[in-house]
């Protein structure tokens, strides 16, 4: 969303250059458009958030809990997703909304564990956009057997920037992140890691082959987000899948 961005607290606006909480970047392309520029995005966001209610509403009336699953593309959600659907069959009704901007590869890749998969490709009437937004969601919820469900897990278009800036009415978010991304991306992306509930640290398996410093990638973690849940996994080896569907049979016991 460029250099317009909203506040926890729902509050918006521009960057401006005397902007004391640490953004900075030279602003003066936006002296001119900046207002109507920021009206414009107020309403999107307005617009989403309306529809975000009307999607939670859905979710209550349902009696469905609702994870967002965001991350960078091949960090390895869909690897999770299905190795999760595995430990959890026989345990809980889960429902994938599956979110890609083109292929049903992944929603392919989910059939066959006993879950319920609805795909959404934003290519498909929603102009190839890099996230899920709440109208996104809600086009399919009807394709999902919503009451019947405990879990409803929404795996998002990967990209570690705008998922984090639309809310689809779910109750909780949670990341993957991928060892092999780098230990400074809660710095460079702190939107999304300061959104999130919890983030999974994947592809564990591979540390002995890299120089990746966990300390350091937790510490900056820590930096943005000190409450979020750490959970170290590998969707290869099985390795933390057991802690990750510990906090998803929680979310989905908090109705
Ligand atoms: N070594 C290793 N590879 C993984 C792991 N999880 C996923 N991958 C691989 O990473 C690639 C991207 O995974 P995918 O689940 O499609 O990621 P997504 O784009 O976030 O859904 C695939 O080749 C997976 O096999 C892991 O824990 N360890
Ligand atoms: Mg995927």
């Amino acid at each position: 969303m460029g250099r317009f961005h909203r506040h926890p607290d729902g509050t918006t606006h521009e960057y401006d250059d005397d902007h004391d909480d640490g953004h900075h970047g030279d602003h003066r392309g936006y002296a001119v458009t900046g207002t109507s520029r920021v009206a414009v995005l107020e309403d999107i966001f307005s617009e989403n958030d309306r529809v975000a209610d009307e999607n939670r509403k859905c979710f209550a009336d349902a009696g469905v809990r609702t994870v967002n699953l965001m991350s960078s593309p091949g960090a390895g959600k869909t690897s999770l997703l299905t190795r999760t659907l595995g430990e959890l069959a026989g345990t809980m009704r889960i429902g994938i909304l599956e979110g890609d901007i083109a292929t049903s590869i992944d929603a392919d890749r989910l059939e066959g564990f006993g879950a319920a998969v609805a795909l959404v490709n934003t290519s498909a009437g929603f102009g190839g956009e890099c996230h899920l937004d709440a109208v996104m969601v809600r086009s399919g919820l009807a394709r999902l057997p919503l009451a019947e469900l405990d879990l409803l897990v929404i795996e998002n278009v990967g990209n570690l920037v705008c998922p984090a800036e639309f809310n689809v009415g779910e109750h909780a978010k949670a990341m993957v992140y991928a060892v092999t991304e780098g230990e400074e991306k809660p710095l460079k992306y702190p939107v999304m890691f300061r959104a999130v509930d919890a983030v999974v640290v994947n592809k564990i398996d591979l540390l002995p082959h890299l120089d990746f410093d966990l300390d350091l990638f937790l510490a900056n973690l820590h930096a943005v987000n000190p409450t979020a849940r750490v959970i170290q996994a590998s969707a290869r080896t099985g390795a933390g899948v057991g802690e990750w569907c510990e906090w998803l049979t929680g979310q989905a016991a908090a109705l």
